[in-house]
């Protein structure tokens, strides 16, 4: 099933034409009408007249987060306020939030791009959707809303929290798919579990996204809700969620390339990558938004792209699960260690614990620390001193041999870390305190 046929199975010799096409308009109209846009590129002595398409990119200066703040609220707006009918906005984990518009023509675009994304999970307007997303300045809720809307599915807009609430909901009006993040998805279904009402629910799919998570998470979800989950990838700097998303292959998100132009580059030399085999920093030009347009965007979300028709018919490239992001990697005694790699190891190891965990850096005496707290299940807190010990200990040796350096491993009582209804915070480095 496609929401728009024509496009999601166009050729790709066709879509690059298009993105051609859009793309030399899209430049000329930044330049006519952001100000920061045209000062760099007068700087770097390009006019819109040498972007003849995709072969020029690289031309182009790239655009950063610290631009966004730097002009906050609305510096990098190509409309004036008077055409902007929607903001939202990020606060991210570290700086100041950014801002981002939205005109009329913005928002249809944007409900294509999150009803493209429900078709490809096979969602019709019999479904009904539980929007678990927080609604507000965050894109999550009001992103899936605008395209289950256009769509014809029944949508309840319950928003994130509240969870013994959500659960009475899902099941009194037998929600069929449910969006929310990743970690929020298990924190309900453990919250079920407990209830005893698993078996109750009318689940059929997930639509899960706006944080990392691995395939041992997405199994666990699917165990624990009898559900098949999807992966959905988007950031609001570019329109929220609906730039990336799975279909029923699950071979990858299908980017929205009439919208959303990737390069992928090596963050150290900037230079493009070419292939599909390595991994590097996605880099968006948004080739329609109006409000407020970007080129050559770095996310520093790192990733790998697949290019070729999938089995689902889609021609659009394929981003792979988000790696990580490389303001996320942390440096530990001088070696990079990623969040997602740590979660790995626990989730393939989910014998005696569960999937809620809390990663602390420290720096003592001038030497990093990495503790890693990680939820019993309550089976194992039962069990004798001696068994919880060793399951330790084999954590231990496993993370060093992944991650090459030596975590320490503490196993605490079953639901005694705190549990998120967005976004997990699954990192604590108290060296950036100091
Ligand atoms: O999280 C938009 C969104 C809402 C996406 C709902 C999907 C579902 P931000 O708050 O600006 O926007 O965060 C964007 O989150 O740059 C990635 O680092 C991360 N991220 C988003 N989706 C995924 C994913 C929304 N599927 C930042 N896997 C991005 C891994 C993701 N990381």
């Amino acid at each position: 099933m496609y929401f728009h046929k024509d496009f999601e199975c166009m050729p790709k010799a066709d879509i690059t034409k298009l993105q051609n096409e859009k793309l030399v308009k899209q430049v000329k109209y930044v330049y006519d009408n952001v100000e920061c846009y045209r000062k760099r590129m007068d700087e770097a002595r390009i006019k819109p007249e040498d972007i003849k398409g995709i072969e020029d990119l690289k031309k182009l200066p790239f655009s950063y987060k610290s631009d966004l703040r730097d002009y906050y609220p609305y510096g990098l707006f190509a409309k004036p306020l008077s055409e902007i009918v929607e903001l939202h906005a990020s606060s991210g984990t570290t700086g100041k939030r950014i801002v981002v518009g939205y005109t009329k023509n913005d928002l249809e675009m944007w409900a294509d791009c999150t009803a493209r994304m429900l078709t490809a999970i096979g969602a019709t307007k019999d479904d009904i959707v539980q929007v678990a997303y927080g609604y507000g300045l965050f894109t999550g809720g009001f992103g899936l809303h605008y395209g289950a809307e256009k769509l014809g599915l029944t949508v309840i807009p319950i928003s994130a929290g509240n969870t013994e609430r959500q659960i009475e909901t899902m099941i009194d009006f037998k929600a069929t798919i449910l969006a929310c993040t990743p970690s929020y998805a298990l924190y309900l279904a453990e919250t079920a579990e407990k209830m005893g009402v698993v078996d109750k629910l009318s689940l059929k799919a997930g639509i899960f996204g706006a944080e990392p998570w691995t395939e041992e998470m997405r199994q666990q979800i699917e165990e624990k809700l009898h559900i098949k989950a999807y992966d959905i990838y988007g950031l609001t700097e570019i329109v929220g969620p609906g730039v990336a998303y799975e279909c029923s292959e699950q071979s990858g998100m299908h980017l929205n390339e009439d919208h959303f132009l990737l390069e992928i580059i090596d963050p150290e030399t900037l230079e493009p990558i070419e292939g599909d085999v390595k991994m590097g920093e996605l880099v968006f030009t948004t080739l329609d938004r109006e409000g407020a347009p970007l080129i050559r965007y770095r996310t520093r979300d790192l990733g790998f792209a697949k290019v070729g028709t999938c089995k689902c018919g889609r021609t659009f490239v394929r981003l792979s699960k988000p790696m990580g992001r490389s303001d996320d990697m942390l440096i530990i005694r001088g070696v990079n260690v990623f969040p997602s790699q740590i979660e790995e190891v626990l989730l393939k190891n989910p014998e005696g614990i569960t999937a809620n965990y809390q990663i602390v850096v420290d720096r003592v005496n001038n030497n990093d620390t990495l503790d890693i707290f990680v939820e019993m299940d309550p089976d194992l807190f039962a069990d004798d001193m001696a068994s919880i010990e060793r399951l330790q200990k084999q954590l231990v040796d496993k993370l060093r041999s992944v991650l090459g350096i030596g975590a320490k491993v503490t196993l605490v009582n079953p639901n005694s870390l705190a549990r998120s209804e967005g976004k997990a915070k699954r990192v604590i480095d108290k060296r950036k305190l100091i």
